[in-house]
């Protein structure tokens, strides 16, 4: 072979290895070990949660009611019969929806995986169910495989897809407390309420809709479950549910609301006695890092579901600041949409994302594949690290120009993370390490200093 084609097939083979993205460095389907699995996730830190059902036509009112809390409880909070409900998969016709899109905003905010509610508490599933009629496919208007959309396009841009499924099913009567239609009852975590058709539920209904999911849709990166708490769904069903998943999917990684390992902070019991590979605290964050994996969901405004009475919107700047937060201290973070029953993000989420794309777009560095800082978290802000670097994340930018870091820190270098040719000075004191930083902070949100280590 002539020595330029050679030239032009080692260039190829080379590009081919290097462009490992997200997506790809999970697909093999050669059981990993679990270091490996968690690999993508690990690195990844920062997913989109998207909340989307009937519910979203709703937006959480009904006449002159609002529900209290999520707007994806309306049909709990705002008390419609099973057979009022089922009114709204029927007029379900998200026209606006553009896979595509919802895609390309997840990534341009810095996000690197999606994780879908496929089927929510009311039931109603958002794919091409063999094993139930009440899908988007069946009972609505709009009779496209939004989940067939969504997971294609994820590949299209090399996010990783991934599915929320819901144990609890307010519109299956196999799976409510005994005094069904009276759907809710068996939400209270009443042990006296039980269902003895449950296990048919999860035997014929529940574990096939799971096996669809991840057998139609190509790699699924993250099954995230949810409604662990009812009485009627056991440790056994858990545990059963995560072996079957891992048949399927081998590197299928799957939260701890698959079986009951939720305590206190929503589960940091993710390993050990309980099934699932990670906690999954919501709307908090602990106090410090856990020696588990755990990812923290919350809500840019104060519910899950599309809800346009709720204008409690946390800032964008506190949202980057979570971020590094939850980064510093060994999380990811999956931050919530609720698009509307069109099929539209509202608007109040799409400026965050940009803003949150802006600076993650800049510091990057300092977020993705970083670890827990091993330092005490300073009160000026948070510290990640990757290999033999510091990044100091400042919240509070010094008054005097004098940023005062652990002392246990040996600088050999220090600038600011976006204006890598400018050394800072730095001076050791007996207490601290003192870093001359510019008096104004280059970044208003969150400035990053990177700290090149002594080795
Ligand atoms: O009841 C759900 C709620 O609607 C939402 O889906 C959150 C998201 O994690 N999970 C449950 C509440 O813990």
């Amino acid at each position: 072979m002539k020595d330029y084609k050679k030239i032009i097939l080692v260039v190829l083979v080379a590009i081919l290895t290097l462009q490992t993205s997200f997506g790809q460095k999970r697909s093999t389907k050669k059981r990993l070990s679990d270091d490996e699995r968690m690999e993508w996730w690990r690195d990844s830190k920062f997913g989109m949660f998207i909340h989307w059902g009937a519910y979203s036509i709703i937006g959480g009112e009904r006449g002159t009611k609002i529900a209290g809390g999520g707007a994806e409880w309306a049909m709990d909070k705002l008390d419609y019969t099973i057979e009022d409900y089922e009114k709204f998969p029927k007029m379900f016709n998200p026209t606006m929806f553009d896979a595509d899109a919802w895609v390309t905003m997840a990534k341009d905010a810095g996000m690197k995986y999606i994780v879908l509610t496929s089927k929510h508490h009311e039931g109603f599933g958002l794919w091409d169910s063999k094993v139930s009629d009440y899908d988007v496919m069946d009972t609505s208007p709009f009779k496209r495989d939004i989940i067939k959309e969504l997971s294609e396009a994820c590949k299209k841009q090399g996010i990783v897809f991934c599915f929320y499924y819901s144990i609890v099913d307010w519109h299956h009567p196999q799976a409510q407390g005994n005094l069904y239609p009276n759907y809710n009852i068996s939400q209270h975590d009443d042990p006296s309420v039980v269902n003895p058709e449950f296990p048919e539920y999860y035997e014929k209904y529940m574990k096939p809709q799971v096996g669809e999911l991840l057998k139609n849709y190509g790699d699924i990166g993250v099954v995230w479950f949810d409604g662990d708490w009812i009485s009627d769904y056991t440790t056994e069903m858990g545990k059963d549910l995560y072996k079957y998943i891992r048949d399927i999917q081998p590197n299928t990684i799957v939260n701890n609301r698959v079986d009951k390992g939720r305590k206190g902070m929503e589960g940091m019991d993710a390993v050990g006695n309980f099934a699932g590979d990670f906690g999954t605290p919501e709307q908090e964050i602990p106090d410090t890092g856990i020696d588990t994996d755990w990812e923290a969901c919350m809500t840019m405004n104060g519910s899950w579901g599309y809800k346009p009475s709720d204008n409690n919107w946390k800032s964008s700047k506190d949202l980057i600041q979570k971020l590094v937060d939850i980064v510093s201290k060994g999380g990811n973070f999956l931050l919530n949409i609720g698009p509307d029953g069109f099929g539209r993000f509202p608007s109040e989420s799409i400026r965050r994302l940009k803003a949150m794309g802006e600076w993650t777009k800049k510091n990057g560095e300092a977020v993705y594949g970083a670890s827990a800082s091993p330092y005490k978290k300073p009160k000026w802000g948070r510290y990640t690290k990757k290999d033999n670097v510091i990044y100091a994340h400042v919240f509070d930018w010094p008054k005097d120009g004098l940023l005062k870091i652990n002392k246990e820190i040996k600088v050999k270098k220090a600038t600011v993370l976006t204006n890598p040719k400018t050394k800072l000075t730095t001076t050791a004191t007996s207490r601290n390490v003192l870093v001359d930083v510019p008096m104004l902070a280059p970044d208003a949100t969150v400035t990053v200093i990177k700290i090149e280590l002594k080795k």
